[in-house]
């Protein structure tokens, strides 16, 4: 490989991406191992890590799986100090786990809203927190935070997760702007509309067998004129992780296929 290559190499590094079990975590996880990092990732039930591990093998990567909910300072704090025993200082954290509840702001109640926070803006302050300090030893460190479409627009029925998002896009600019200093690199990833899980209810096949409207909508909206894959996001991933992205701090790299730039295809 030569000098150039190297840097976008993960060889040696251990990467933590929470909620990794399957979708967008797990795709970003995969890349990783591909570009030689150890993979870490956890998932709330044991079941889901133990799910997660074979599926990961299946791939043939060995990676470590941990039982930790990431809202819970306590939880997140033992797991990352059994990492940094079990496997090694975290070199890179992607802080991926998130929910979405979709219903409309006079209808959500304020514990729902909460819960959005929780996992998607909290989790992601409480786990950066835990991994920091090691970084700052180690004399490095790579977070990415996966933001959203949301952290720049808003739509009906996702206020809590677009203020989670909104505030995640600030929280990695704090984080850049505060450890900066110390060679830690805190960027953002914010996907388009990617196929996962998470979005499977907006892609649902209408009864008479039509596309969903949303999926419709998606499509006009997006010049690439598709949903993104979860694998349309491993090679920027890697590339914040990597050395090459080292003078890159505070950034939000949008992995949209252009829906951000593109009003949008006119009704013909
Ligand atoms: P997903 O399929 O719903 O997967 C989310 C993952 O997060 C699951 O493994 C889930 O585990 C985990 N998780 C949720 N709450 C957790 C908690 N408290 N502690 C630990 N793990 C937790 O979502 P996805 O589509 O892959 O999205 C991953 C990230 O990308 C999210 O932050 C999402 O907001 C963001 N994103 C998605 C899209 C998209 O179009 N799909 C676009 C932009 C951004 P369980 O299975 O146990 O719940
Ligand atoms: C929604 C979708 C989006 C995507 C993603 C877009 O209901 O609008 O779930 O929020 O998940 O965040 O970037």
């Amino acid at each position: 490989m030569s000098d150039f290559m190297k840097k976008f190499s993960l060889e040696g590094k251990v990467a933590l991406i929470t909620g990794a079990s399957y979708g967008i975590g797990f795709a970003i996880a995969s890349a990783y191992a591909q570009a030689g990092a150890k993979i870490v990732f956890n998932d709330i039930k044991q079941e889901l890590v133990d799910k997660g591990l074979a599926a990961y093998e299946e791939k043939g990567i060995k990676a470590h799986g941990y039982v930790c909910d990431v809202t819970k300072e306590d939880q997140v704090q033992d797991m990352v100090a059994k990492i940094e025993k079990e496997v090694g200082v975290i070199d890179i954290l992607v802080n991926n786990a998130g929910i979405i509840k979709r219903i409309p702001m006079c209808e959500m109640t304020a514990d729902q809203f909460r819960q959005v926070i929780d996992v998607d803006l909290n989790a992601p302050f409480i786990v950066s927190k835990a991994v920091i300090p090691s970084m700052i030893k180690k004399g490095h460190g790579k977070i990415i935070n996966i933001c959203s479409m949301m952290s720049e627009l808003g739509r009906e029925t996702v206020s809590a997760y677009a203020a989670a998002k909104g505030g995640l896009k600030m929280l990695t600019r704090n984080i850049a702007s505060e450890y900066g200093e110390f060679n830690i690199q805190c960027n953002g990833i914010g996907p388009g509309y990617i196929a996962t899980p998470q979005t499977a209810p907006l892609r649902e096949i209408q009864p008479d067998g039509s596309r969903h409207p949303f999926d419709q909508f998606i499509i006009a909206k997006t010049p690439a004129a598709r949903w993104g894959e979860t694998e349309d996001l491993q090679g920027p991933a890697v590339f914040l992780a990597s050395d090459a992205s080292d003078f890159v701090n505070g950034h939000v790299l949008y992995v949209d296929g252009g829906i951000l730039a593109y009003i949008g295809k006119q009704p013909q």
